[in-house]
């Protein structure tokens, strides 16, 4: 449909997530006023003002309406995949085997770098379509399997064409610092300054970088490896995020939080402590459920630290190769209720409003007056079912920037 400039969305419950007294802001019979791409006015249909009384209405059929969804830790750019590595294991094979086969994050990185731009790009676009089907109108896009100039550099290229080609909002971040390619073995700190500050410097003056994370753990990097990559990335005046406290506890979530990090992800070993300084720090915390179900982890994230000190908490795919390939948003929605007794309502905060957070979007992830008319239709009653079904879309149309 070509929708006007200036009409009314009306006929719908809107799950609003904005700052009302009743649960996930809902609004029965709620009117959205949409105007050039952006909300000019939301309420229920018998406050409308009168100024609006006479725009077109275009009729939900009193479906649910929530914010467009908010994928904000992905790497689905990516060369390969590693659905043999997956079979080996299954079949018995060791670690070491696999890694002797060539599998492993290295096995993404070698078909990462060997991948043109336009394969990069062909290969995601299916992962994005995929998140798109189910109502994402802003993804993330990570870096971080090419770890040299030129490749790191590339997938941040195909990145942003995929913002291109596709009526969604692509956020770039520069993981440079993820993993120490081959050629660097045992030299972690000359990969640090030849290759991963060099990098982030020549991506940033091409206008590709949005953000700057870094993997900070045993078998990744130090907190004083990270902190380097943060100054240059401070230096840019660039925000920072951090994998931290993922597999064990390395102190990258303080470090992160020092830095004002805009979020700190999947902090399964973070503390109470780590949670405060994260309160303190404004950080949000994202929470990945698909890499903890994937690598099977049995230590929880502290959801209950997060609430009692008040870190708002987002729920995202983490789409890679390995330990996360799940381009479902409202799977992870489910996995966030199920595995870490999320609410349904803080799992549809965590996919909107606290994601739009991390990536430092303020007009995003609430439906809100001066926010970006970027909506999610669905065909369900309530809000808590979006979060309930596994394996279902009931997605029933998807406004972007006001068109649908
Ligand atoms: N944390 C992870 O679990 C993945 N990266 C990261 O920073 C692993 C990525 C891969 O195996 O390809
Ligand atoms: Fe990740």
């Amino acid at each position: 449909m070509n929708s006007p400039r200036s009409y009314l969305i009306c006929d719908a419950t809107l799950a609003t997530m904005a700052d009302r007294d009743v649960p996930y802001g809902l609004i029965r019979d709620g009117i959205v006023a949409v105007k050039d791409g952006s909300i000019q006015w939301v309420g229920p249909e018998d406050q409308l003002p009168e100024d609006y009384e006479n725009w077109g209405r275009v009729s939900m059929g009193g479906r649910l309406i929530t914010p467009g969804l908010v994928d904000c830790h992905t790497h689905i750019v990516f060369g390969g995949n590693r659905a043999l590595e997956f079979e080996m294991r299954l079949n018995g094979a060791s670690y070491e085997e696999v890694a002797r086969a060539g599998g492993g994050i290295v096995s993404t990185v070698s078909a990462t770098r060997e991948a043109s731009l336009e394969q990069l790009v062909q290969g995601a676009l299916p992962r994005l379509d995929a998140l798109i089907a189910e109502g994402a109108t802003v993804v993330e896009v990570k870096s971080g399997y090419g770890l040299g100039l030129t490749t790191e550099l590339n997938m941040l290229r195909a990145a942003r064409r995929l913002g291109e080609l596709r009526p969604v909002t692509v956020k770039t971040t520069f993981l440079g610092a993820h993993a120490t390619p081959g050629e660097y073995k045992g030299r972690d700190d000359d990969y640090i300054d030849q290759v991963c500050i060099p990098a982030l410097r020549a991506a940033f003056a091409e206008g590709l970088v949005d953000a700057v994370d870094g993997f900070c753990e045993n078998i990744a990097f130090s907190p004083a490896q990270i902190e380097r990559v943060f100054k240059a990335a401070q230096e840019l005046g660039l925000p920072v995020k951090l994998h931290a406290e993922q597999l064990s506890h390395q102190g990258g979530t303080a470090l992160a939080a020092r830095y004002g990090a805009l979020s700190v992800d999947h902090v399964e070993y973070a503390s109470e402590d780590d949670a405060r300084a994260m309160a303190a720090a404004g950080s949000v915390a994202v929470i990945l459920p698909g890499a903890f179900y994937t690598i099977r982890e049995t230590q929880m994230p502290p959801v209950d630290h997060f609430r009692t000190h008040g870190v708002p908490m987002a729920l995202a795919t983490d789409c890679n190769p390995g330990s996360s390939p799940l381009t479902s948003l409202l799977l992870t929605m489910n996995m966030g209720c199920t595995l870490f007794r999320m609410t349904p309502e803080e799992a549809l905060a965590g996919v909107t409003r606290n994601a739009a957070r991390a990536l430092g979007l303020a007009d995003r992830g609430q439906i809100a007056e001066g926010m970006r008319a970027d909506l999610a239709v669905w065909d369900v009653e309530t809000p808590g079912e979006l979060a309930y079904r596994i394996g279902f879309n009931p997605l029933y149309t998807r406004i972007y920037e006001g068109k649908q």
